[in-house]
């Protein structure tokens, strides 16, 4: 793998502290990829955050290369959803950057679900 700066793990990552364990967190889903745990602010009855153990700033940052891991956060959120129960439908969504809203530099994606959701997003 290509080594760039915004795939070292970073000591100021809050999520690169988590997938570590320096920061704790609930760990509802975990594979040789990537983890899955609570939103600490959530926006559904359902609020889980996915994210791969490896540092990746953001999918603007993805190439190529990442595309197995991509698809593994992909396959994680629907594995945690059928275990989460979410039958009726559930969103998954990927802020990225300033105008995507993205606050954590780390990729992560967003599975919300519990309740009905609006289109279009604010
Ligand atoms: P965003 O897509 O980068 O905006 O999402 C970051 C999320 O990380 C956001 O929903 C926060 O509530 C969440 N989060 C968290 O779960 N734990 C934390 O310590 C921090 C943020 I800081």
């Amino acid at each position: 793998m290509k080594i760039t700066p915004s795939n070292i793990a970073s000591s100021e990552c809050l999520f690169c502290k988590i997938v570590a364990g320096d920061i704790p967190a609930n760990r509802v889903y975990e594979d040789q990829f990537c983890i899955g745990f609570p939103d600490i602010n959530p926006q559904a009855p359902t609020h889980l955050l996915i994210i791969p153990k490896q540092h990746i700033a953001s999918t603007a940052k993805a190439e190529a290369e990442h595309s197995a891991l991509l698809g593994s956060l992909m396959s994680a959120a629907a594995e945690i959803a059928r275990k989460e129960k979410l039958n009726k439908g559930y969103r998954i969504v990927v802020n990225t950057g300033d105008d995507g809203g993205q606050t954590v530099n780390h990729l992560h994606l967003h599975l919300l679900g519990g309740r009905h959701m609006n289109w279009p997003p604010g």
